[in-house]
């Protein structure tokens, strides 16, 4: 994209994105949430013919550069698409659009971009919300929940606290316990099922629906934690491009009143 049109749509998105806030409340209709897709657009397109309507609410749920093969075709893509459907398409933050507060690699995305796309792409994303709360009892984010009191407490996280990189770096793990301390990979921050517990307490929620974790069990927790993936790119650890659909008339209390798709 040309830099003046990558300014142009970023200006306007990035509008959107503050005027949403960090929480995105959806109340009613049908959600499909979409897990990483990192650099896959042909998982994209066929979530938009596939869902992309007036009726349904779509969610991805961070992660979309990096690793595949069109990460600035994709990212272009999500955003034009944001401001044509504003209401009915919400992108959240991953720890892949936060390369500003911790910077990793291999991250072949940011590593191909000059400095004034860098700075531009990063100041952006910064900005993408972090967790949608469904009026059926489903919170969504990309990695682990946060510590916080309060779903409205969501509010209040800065781009770069410990919060915020709980929500787009954490990890579940199989396993009894709270935080689970370093040691893992870089960067992640390993949580156990007694931390999920609290916090979905505090949250009120059923369900967690997130990403980020492509090694990960796909439901843990007791059926209330599902972790999905939507892209080709880890093909290894995840054969099938997965999304999760709710219809928001259904209380949902565990992962068993999803419907699972692969695209
Ligand atoms: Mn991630």
């Amino acid at each position: 994209m040309a830099i003046d049109e990558l300014t142009s749509l970023l200006n306007q998105v990035e509008k959107r994105f503050e005027q949403e806030g960090n929480l995105i409340q959806i109340e009613s209709g049908r959600a499909i949430f979409v897990g990483d897709t990192h650099g896959d657009i042909d998982a994209t397109q066929k979530i938009f013919e596939k869902y992309l309507n007036l009726e349904n609410k779509i969610v991805f749920l961070g992660d979309y550069v990096d690793r595949g093969p069109a990460s600035e075709e994709n990212l272009s893509i999500l955003l034009k698409m944001k401001m044509e459907y504003p209401d009915n398409l919400f992108l959240l933050m991953g720890n892949h659009e936060g390369q500003q507060a911790i910077p990793f690699r291999p991250a072949d995305f940011w590593a191909r971009l000059d400095r004034t796309r860098w700075d531009r792409y990063a100041e952006g994303l910064a900005k993408l919300p972090l967790a949608v709360s469904t009026s059926n009892g489903i919170i969504a984010l990309h990695g682990a929940l946060p510590e916080v009191e309060t779903l409205r407490d969501i509010e209040n996280i800065e781009f770069g606290s410990q919060q915020w990189r709980q929500i787009t770096w954490g990890d579940w793990q199989e396993t009894s316990g709270g935080y689970l301390g370093t040691g893992f990979q870089f960067g992640r921050l390993p949580f156990g099922w007694d931390w999920f517990e609290e916090k979905m307490n505090k949250l009120n929620k059923n369900v967690l629906i997130r990403s980020h974790q492509p090694n990960a069990n796909q439901i843990m927790y007791g059926g209330r934690c599902l972790t999905i993936f939507t892209s080709s790119a880890y093909r290894s650890a995840v054969p099938q491009r997965t999304v999760a659909i709710t219809d928001l008339s259904r209380e949902v209390k565990t992962v068993d009143d999803l419907t699972l798709e692969a695209i």
